[in-house]
């Protein structure tokens, strides 16, 4: 149907079919959404075929994005600009309505400040606002400013039009880089400046922009943020810890570390908890779905500790090398089989000893022979 009253445009179909982005690529998206967010999202909770999940977002409006950017390095946009196969980050650009972005728009100065007021006011209670870094509260916030604004000003600002707002990145979820010790700026999260907004927290060094897709597409279609915990974090993203899908925990479980960098075990591909690997404590969703489509291209995929940038109090909080607390509060819980981290060579755990001391009965019964009693199985 050729688009004439502009109805057409306004969804996100009609906007993809007008800028040729195929159906193709447009369902490869939604498929590659329902492997992002397998569970936690009201807009996959049927189960639908990728094509379905395309019939169902295409309907939707595109949401009026509004993107700001405080004290951060702008990893955050890095990280989604240099997504591939197809360009996730042009589909998302095209999902969207991003009618305010100071790293993507030409316009500067005046300008720029034009672009926001207009942006805003044109939307104001129906936009998403996107917030990229911290925001600097010392001094009455004056070490950042906005057109001549202290960013905290702007914030609020803008915040109390917005219909949710999306903290992207740990800078602006709870302080991140910006904000650690001793922080001079008192950098902060948008959370702690608006705490009865309709926030969600997308925490990580930078995010992956997988979560931040899931999100808006949540938001889109389904008119709502999605399910989040007690941190404001999307349940899809960050229901589980790094240790519990990470590639390298049959190391763990059997007691194989590399202890220093470039070492045999390094080589090996063995566990990084002893160079101080934060996965046990920090909750995210990179040892699933890795960076920019490349397999293992994530910390750990290319032999680096998990530094725990997306958990409060973890990265930019203990040092990058000292190893977690596998026991302490939200921590990973181990089996019974748990291994022996502080010994210097490999060695498994004293359940792990039973279940091995009793193997020659286990196997006999495999055979069809009668168990006999295991002495050494009895004695643990
Ligand atoms: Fe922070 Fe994002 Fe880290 Fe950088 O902007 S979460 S420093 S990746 O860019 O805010
Ligand atoms: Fe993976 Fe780190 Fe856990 Fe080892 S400690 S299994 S490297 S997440
Ligand atoms: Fe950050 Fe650890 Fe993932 S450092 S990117 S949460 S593996």
């Amino acid at each position: 149907m050729p688009n004439v009253d502009g109805t057409e445009k306004k969804t996100i179909a009609g906007h993809l079919k007008n800028c040729g982005v195929s159906r193709r690529d447009f369902v490869q998206l939604c498929s590659m959404v329902m492997v992002a967010a397998p569970a936690g999202l009201a807009l996959t909770a049927d189960n639908p075929t990728p094509a379905k999940l395309a019939d169902k977002i295409g309907k939707a409006k595109r949401p009026s994005v509004v993107w700001l950017h405080f004290q951060d390095c702008t990893g955050c946009t890095e990280s989604l600009l240099r997504t591939s196969k197809p360009d996730v980050a042009d589909l998302i650009l095209n999902v969207i309505s991003l009618d305010y972005c100071e790293t993507l728009m030409a316009a500067s100065g005046y300008q720029a400040e034009a672009a926001l007021k207009q942006a805003v006011e044109e939307n104001a209670g129906k936009f998403v606002l996107v917030i990229e870094g911290a925001i600097p509260t010392k001094e009455q916030g004056i070490y950042m400013k906005l057109a001549g604004k202290p960013a905290i000003d702007v914030l609020k600002e803008v915040g109390s039009k917005a219909a949710a707002i999306i903290a992207m990145g740990s800078c602006a979820s709870w302080g991140g880089l910006s904000s650690t010790s001793p922080n001079p700026t008192g950098a902060t999260g948008v959370d702690s400046i608006l705490p009865n907004a309709a926030i969600v927290n997308l925490p990580g060094c930078p995010p992956n922009p997988y979560t931040l897709l899931g999100t808006v597409l949540e938001f889109a279609t389904m008119g709502k943020l999605p399910a989040v915990d007690e941190k404001k974090r999307p349940l899809f993203a960050y229901d589980r810890l790094i240790h519990d899908h990470c590639p390298r925990r049959a190391h763990f479980d059997a007691g194989r570390f590399a202890t220093k960098f470039g070492d045999a075990n390094h080589s090996k591909g063995y566990c990084l908890f002893k160079l101080g690997c934060k996965g046990p404590v920090t909750k995210n969703s990179c040892s699933t779905r890795h960076f920019n489509e490349i397999p293992d291209c994530w910390p750990v995929g290319i032999g680096a500790p998990c530094f725990g940038c997306s958990e409060q109090n973890v990265g930019f909080n203990i040092p990058a090398y000292e190893t977690v607390q596998i026991h302490g509060v939200g921590a990973a819980t181990p089996p019974d089989g748990y291994s022996l981290v502080g010994s210097t060579t490999g060695k498994i755990g004293v359940a792990q000893r039973a279940w091995s001391a009793s193997r020659p009965a286990r196997s006999a019964e495999r055979h069809g022979q009668p168990r006999r009693n295991c002495k050494a199985a009895k004695k643990l």
